[in-house]
């Protein structure tokens, strides 16, 4: 009887355990797998404020909760949401907090996303002994120009010299507009002039001179606003007298069905024209509170959301993407709007994935060719055997020829590269991969790519 009881419990075990599989591989959707695959472009998210416990997540590598896991598996780009701004990381005059910033380029680093650097140069978030006061437009310390100058010097300088080639790009101006265009007032451009942001430029140079280096604004998005022509006419001033200014960072905090993605796409080429790349810096997309909680706010955000990844994927303008936070629950736009509006990210606040979510993945299958792969597949030129450890390709048609099998993880990152003697009807053995699931990419002689998952046990 005991023992039958402890068998039933046994086999109940395995049940749970083996559904727990399944579901664990379901649960795998992963858009860096795609995004992985496009060269030279970044899909990130900035992560919650250290006031939460998401970051703390992040940052304390804790890779077994499901937020951490959904940065990992979705996103290969990171900021910080506050903890690198002026007040956090410069606190005192003389002293700098780099503790938060080195774990952010420690967990980008282990699992392969970038860090971007938020931001050198605002108007808030300032630290108290600035003497900027709340709308860090005033001057209570009295600075003359050249001590203002040697402040933001030293501030930038120590900073991007300490994330030299651990923090690649830079949001090194933010939000220097006002709404018609004209720079904003801030106690930099009030005390040293407009040419604060030339200076600041030249200094996060000189300090990392492989760095991009960016100039983001919200609200400049698309072309021809007085904001937007301001900040363009800024920036090509700036190319024009060798300032390092490399890219444009449209922020994108967007309402629902308010992106005119036209005019956006135009704004882009501009920009593209005098050699300046543009970044999507700050993504989300905000749903009216009247309309928070129906599919066709959620199916209307999913094409949104899926338009600005196409600013990227199908343009030569844009370089990368970050989303403003990626899950409802952390997102800063309830609060914010004072709860007029919400649902702004791609997953909700149970961390699980929205209609946005499936949405990108299904155009990133479309972009890549996934759909193609499959009614190629329905020819069977060859089929992709695994046996417990081990990989082959069968081929169907004899006259098929494959030059290469290249081998993904989940994260997108080439895991091995195959030729064609080693894998066409001989075992290809899979030691050195750990268990999960890998997608292989066989290319043929005429550089065609056929994409194949495998599971690895
Ligand atoms: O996400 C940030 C939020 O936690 C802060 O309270 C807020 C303070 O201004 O800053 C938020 O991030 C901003 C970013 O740094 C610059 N662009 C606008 C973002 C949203 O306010």
């Amino acid at each position: 009887m005991i023992i039958h009881l402890r068998m039933k419990q046994k086999i109940i075990i395995i049940l749970f355990l083996v559904s727990g599989f399944f579901n664990q591989v379901k649960a795998q959707d992963s858009l860096r797998l795609y995004l992985g695959q496009i060269p030279d472009k970044y899909f990130g998210t900035s992560v919650a404020d250290a006031s939460n416990e998401a970051f703390f997540q992040t940052m304390y590598n804790l890779p077994g909760r499901t937020y951490t896991k959904r940065i990992i598996y979705n996103f290969n780009a990171l900021t910080a949401g506050n903890e690198m701004k002026f007040y956090a990381i410069h606190p005192q005059p003389d002293g700098f907090a780099l503790d938060n910033g080195d774990k952010l380029c420690d967990f980008g680093e282990q699992h392969g996303l970038h860090p971007r650097g938020h931001t050198l140069v605002w108007h808030a978030q300032l630290p108290s002994w600035l003497g900027a006061g709340n709308t860090g437009y005033e001057n209570n310390n009295e600075y003359t120009r050249d001590s203002l100058l040697s402040i933001l010097k030293h501030h930038i300088t120590t900073i991007v010299s300490h994330y030299k080639g651990r923090i690649k790009e830079w949001d090194v101006v933010n939000e220097p507009f006002e709404g018609d265009g004209s720079l904003r007032k801030s106690i930099w451009q009030q005390v040293i002039g407009d040419d604060y942001i030339d200076s600041a430029f030249v200094w996060a140079h000189q300090a990392d001179p492989d760095a991009t280096l960016v100039l983001n604004e919200y609200g400049a998005e698309p072309w021809g606003t007085s904001k937007s022509n301001g900040m363009y006419n800024k920036i090509k001033s700036l190319v024009e007298n060798g300032i390092p200014v490399h890219a444009a960072g449209f922020q994108c905090h967007a309402t629902l069905g308010q992106s005119n993605f036209t005019m956006i796409k135009n704004n882009m080429e501009r920009y593209h024209e005098i050699g300046v790349s543009c970044v999507i810096t700050e993504l989300d997309i905000r749903i009216p509170a009247n309309q928070m909680g129906t599919q066709a706010a959620w199916d209307a955000q999913a094409s949104d959301y899926v338009n600005y990844v196409k600013l990227m994927t199908e343009t030569d303008y844009c370089h990368g993407i970050v989303v403003w936070g990626f899950t409802d629950k952390y997102s800063w736009i309830p609060a914010h709007t004072n709860y007029t509006a919400g649902e702004a990210c791609l997953f909700n606040d149970l961390l699980n994935p929205k209609p946005a979510y499936y949405a990108i993945e299904n155009y990133l299958k479309t972009y890549l060719g996934y759909d193609d792969i499959k009614q190629e597949l329905k020819h069977k030129p060859f089929e992709l055997i695994t046996k417990y450890n081990e990989l082959y390709i069968h081929l169907l048609d004899p006259g098929f020829k494959i030059k290469q099998t290249t081998l993904y993880n989940v994260m997108g990152q080439v895991v091995d590269a195959i030729t064609n003697e080693q894998i066409v009807e001989t075992n290809y053995t899979l030691n050195h991969l750990h268990s999960g699931i890998y997608i292989a990419i066989i290319t043929d002689e005429n550089n065609k790519n056929y994409a194949t998952r495998f599971f690895k046990q």
